[in-house]
């Protein structure tokens, strides 16, 4: 698992799981097309480049995956096999292949693919170049770099068809956020005639090219450019000198190998997914082996380090530079870790390959500051930190966000052999326990509310009029409406049975590898399961519902309002701000949604709890979260459903259909409907409805947009917020498979 597809914002790519690695890629244009001022040549995935679809159709996370992207027009299929060997992490193939979609007859489109490898700070690449007739052909390039020893990358001249044309450049760029404008800093526009038309085509024109290379660039880059007519086929090949393969991988080889490889993953899927035994047809299975794939080939490796507020700190210091193993939720608008999705995304991944899991909680764990804390969003290293806006880049030592990794850590542990726990298993729990147990203290520490057995969420904006409802980012949940004045004195329901599963997990463990710490765990989560104190802190009598507390308006609203600027001379302006009909006093907030249903969610109501009764009751009504796409996030009758925090700030969790939460609703369902208690009939009927409609919604959103989404809209069921979004919405697979 040295080498893999761990660039995820790029539509290809690969690199090693180390520090200033080596990476490689691919960039394409279509010629001959007429352009604006923005050049089409496809890198990083982008909302803007309008693709009809991309995504991994197989990939196991390890040795190939299999990747079409589609354009209007043409469609690329972007495939790589690994081979291990050697004495530096191994070694691959690429290949891609061009195919023309659409009209039969229409002229054959012209496509630049280009290839590049890029060093990052250390390391040499040197281009071996041949001069033919059909331009200058980059035969291979020869390289070195700390990890990888000597190695070679070679463009095969098989496929050169008559038309191909070949070009290629060595070039610097500013580091690895910046390939993009390196290549285009080389291109030339030529006139070129094809048929009776003359069009502009592009071209590395080497140094007659107007830019120059960056000053102090850091990044050496070769470029490999060959230009051809659909349809095509190419291979590129990585070999390590130290490698003791005698064949090349390419050509029939490779079509043998990627065959192979494909019918070992529908192997292996089937079996660990059994979607045919569910009735589901081919259509549907491939959509599922294309969710997993995406989650997995999803996995990005990311290096560098957090900017950290605290408050002994005037301006944010530096985090230390570590790496990061993560999935990731959307490769086009946030390729990056997030705490709290990557529970989730652990969910599916654990199922298909543990050891990958494994890793990946191990690296997020590794993250642990001396406090316990983990910060929410990992955005390491330039390339990272190109895509975000710097207002978001800054986390806050004293947010949390929640827990879910004890969810994926407690689905492991369900696969253990309960009466032999072998030495693998052993040794991860013992590897995670201590990383653990800080992380543990630290909520218990720094998340406690002021009433005993309470938790409260910090990081809400106090004594401001600027939102409807201050966010809590920290949730998860955002804009999920909470007391509407944020205060010492709030205590959140979803936080608290948070806590509960935290509490319940650590002791599981702890009776494995520290059992003399197992009773203390153990008497936390008897607590915060107890459903006569959970009904105090949070149970709204009158109202029939679990529900936050604290100081509470549901009067209030934004309205717009004239300010008149200190200076004289200014003119007036004006802006959306909050007021109060009515004054917030400590109460129940009684808003019910995904946050009411926690203790449902997470399971811990007891199945014949009168609780639990009313929420499956309150679970069906139609005005209230029941949809046909799934469980909308807000009800209807909210006085804050689908309303905007502010006039810049649409709804997010005020409404929408999100795929998490109804996870755990399906899973929860499931649960309950286990015979023997007086709400397993009504709750198995729940399961088999909200399920289907799930199902069924994702894939017909998939089949008719191409993408996966964010969330649904819950009065359309139509994808919405950023695509693909393969993170937590993948976990329709364990919908389909009924794996919770
Ligand atoms: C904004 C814009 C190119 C919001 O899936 C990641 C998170 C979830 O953890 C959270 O629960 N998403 C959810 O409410 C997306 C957050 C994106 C923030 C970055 C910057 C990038 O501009």
């Amino acid at each position: 698992k040295f080498w893999g597809t761990y660039r995820p914002q790029v539509y290809m790519g690969m690199k090693t799981k180390s520090p200033q690695s080596l990476v490689t890629g691919l960039m394409w244009l279509r010629q001959h097309e007429r352009y604006q001022s923005e050049l089409p040549l496809r890198h990083t995935c982008e909302h803007g480049d309008k693709l009809l679809k991309y995504g991994w159709l197989a990939h196991d996370g390890v040795n190939f995956g299999i990747q079409d992207v589609v354009e209007q027009g043409y469609s690329l299929r972007t495939s790589f096999v690994k081979v291990p060997g050697g004495r530096h992490g191994g070694e691959w193939t690429w290949r891609v292949t061009g195919t023309q979609v659409g009209v039969t007859g229409a002229s054959p489109v012209t496509i630049s693919l280009f290839f590049y490898a890029a060093t990052d700070g250390q390391g040499k690449l040197i281009s071996v170049v041949k001069d033919t007739k059909n331009g200058r052909y980059l035969t291979q390039i020869n390289g070195e770099t700390e990890e990888l020893g000597k190695f070679k990358i070679i463009f095969p001249a098989e496929n050169t068809g008559v038309d191909t044309r070949y070009h290629t450049v060595s070039t610097k760029a500013e580091g690895l956020h910046k390939l993009k404008e390196a290549a285009l800093r080389k291109m030339q526009a030529t006139i070129e005639k094809s048929g009776n038309n003359k069009d502009k085509v592009l071209y590395f024109l080497g140094d007659s090219a107007s830019h120059r290379n960056p000053p102090g660039a850091k990044s050496d880059v070769v470029f490999h450019q060959v230009t051809l007519k659909l349809p095509f086929e190419i291979d590129i090949i990585f070999e390590s000198e130290t490698s003791s393969r005698k064949s090349q991988l390419s050509g029939e080889t490779f079509t043998q190998e990627l065959a192979q490889w494909k019918e070992k993953f529908d192997q292996n899927f089937e079996e660990r997914f059994p979607l045919k035994d569910k009735g589901y047809d081919s259509a549907k299975i491939a959509f599922a082996k294309a969710m997993l794939s995406n989650m997995v080939g999803g996995i990005g490796y990311f290096y560098g380090h957090s900017l950290v507020q605290s408050e002994n700190q005037k301006t944010p210091v530096k985090y230390w530079d570590a790496g990061l193993l993560t999935a990731v939720p959307s490769r086009s608008f946030f390729p990056r870790g997030f705490l709290w999705d990557e529970g989730f995304h652990q969910l599916l991944i654990s199922k298909w390959d543990r050891t990958i899991s494994e890793e990946i909680i191990e690296h997020w764990l590794n993250l642990l500051n001396k406090d316990g804390w983990i910060p929410r969003e990992q955005i390491l290293g330039e390339e990272a930190r190109s895509k975000v806006p710097a207002e978001f880049v800054v986390q806050q030592n004293k947010n949390a966000n929640p827990p879910t990794l004890f969810l994926a850590i407690e689905s492991i542990l369900k696969g253990f052999n309960k009466d032999e726990i072998n030495e693998h298993d052993t040794r991860f729990l013992k590897k995670i326990f201590p990383r653990l147990e800080v992380w543990y203290k630290w909520f218990n520490t720094t998340q406690v509310g002021t009433a005993p057995f309470s938790y409260r969420w910090r990081g809400r904006k106090e004594g401001t009029d600027d939102e409807l409802n201050p966010k809590t980012l920290t949730s998860g949940l955002d804009d999920y409406p909470r007391s509407s004045h944020p205060s010492q004195d709030e205590r959140h329901i979803d936080l608290r049975c948070w806590m509960a599963v935290a509490s319940g997990t650590m002791a599981k463990i702890a009776k494995v590898v520290d059992p003399d710490s197992a009773p203390k765990f153990e008497a936390t989560h008897k607590l915060l399961t107890n459903h006569r104190i959970m009904n105090e802190l949070h149970w709204s009598a009158e109202m029939g519902l679990f529900s936050d507390y604290g100081n509470h308006s549901d009067r209030v609203y934004l309205t717009r309002k004239t300010f008149q600027p200190a200076q004289p001379n200014q003119r007036p302006y004006t802006k959306m701000v909050r007021i109060e009909k009515q004054k917030p006093k400590l109460r129940f907030t009684d808003t019910f949604g995904y946050v009411s249903l926690f203790p449902f969610l997470l399971q811990i109501l007891k199945p014949d709890s009168q609780q639990l009764t009313q929420i499956l009751e309150d679970l069906s009504a139609r005005d209230l979260l029941w949809t046909e796409y799934g469980l909308r996030s807000l009800s209807k009758r909210d006085p804050l459903y689908m309303k905007r925090n502010t006039e810049h700030d649409p709804p997010y969790w005020r409404g929408a259909v999100w795929i998490n939460m109804n996870y755990l609703a399906v899973r929860a369902l499931k649960r309950y409907s286990q015979p023997g208690s007086r709400n397993s009939e009504k709750a198995a009927k729940l399961y088999q409805e909200l399920r289907s409609n799930l199902v069924n919604n994702i894939y017909n959103e998939y089949a008719r947009s191409g993408y996966v989404w964010e969330s649904y809209n819950d009065m359309t069921g139509k994808g919405q917020g950023t695509h693909p979004f393969t993170g937590w919405s993948a976990l329709v697979v364990l919908m389909m498979s009924e794996q919770y």
